[in-house]
């Protein structure tokens, strides 16, 4: 059975958004980061990068919210998470899936900390750039790939809402608001949702 190491109030909820989605039983060992329970020796082996969430699956273990989605789309294909392998639809599928850490979140952390780049070297050029074109993809919608809901929507709503509703770093738009609201509406999101708010640490 997969084991998911995560934590309240932390990226560990697409994780768990994602295994309520697959519909396979799984644990959750709760490592509460603001205990510091995640320098442990004990977790630093499971992860030693010391973050959550982080998952173990039999003998895999691996960590990287994005990472987590794409091992367990292809681990448990029955889920229908993403396009089979061979299929064209992959090329946008792994294009999301990547925009996410890769995009989203250094996107997040330039307007936190307000550093001014070269957007030609920065691999996410600016923020401006990065949530145009998350505007211009939604819009066509309903889901990031079009008609099919896949483990790319949990890393990019995850990024998403993080950016417009939790931190309100970036200013919303009405795909965004349609689109946060359409993934809020599924059931696994609800549930996972219950399961981190159920938590008290
Ligand atoms: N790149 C990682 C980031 C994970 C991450 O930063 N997790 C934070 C919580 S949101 C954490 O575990 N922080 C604990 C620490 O750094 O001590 C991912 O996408 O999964």
């Amino acid at each position: 059975m997969m084991k998911l190491y995560w934590s309240p109030r932390s990226r560990s909820f697409s994780a768990l958004w994602l295994l309520e989605e697959t519909g396979e039983p799984y644990e959750r060992v709760l490592i509460d980061i603001s205990k510091g329970a995640q320098r442990t020796l004990e977790f630093l082996a499971v992860n030693p990068m010391g973050k959550v969430p982080a998952l173990e699956d039999g003998e895999a273990t691996l960590a990287e919210s994005a990472a987590i989605c794409a091992y367990v789309a292809e681990r448990y294909p029955k889920a229908k998470l993403a396009p089979p392998l061979g299929d064209v639809r992959r090329a946008k599928y792994l294009y999301w899936l990547f925009f996410a850490p890769s995009c989203i979140e250094p996107a997040m952390v330039q307007i936190a900390t307000k550093i001014e780049l070269n957007s030609v070297a920065a691999g996410w050029g600016d923020a401006q750039r990065v949530f145009d074109v998350l505007d211009h993809a939604l819009q066509q919608g309903p889901w990031i790939l079009g008609e099919e809901f896949s483990a790319a929507d949990i890393v990019i709503c995850s990024g998403l809402n993080f950016a417009v509703r939790q931190f309100k770093m970036v200013p919303s738009r009405p795909s965004f608001e349609r689109y946060l609201d359409l993934c809020a509406a599924r059931p696994a999101f609800q549930r996972a949702t219950v399961l981190t708010e159920g938590e008290k640490n």
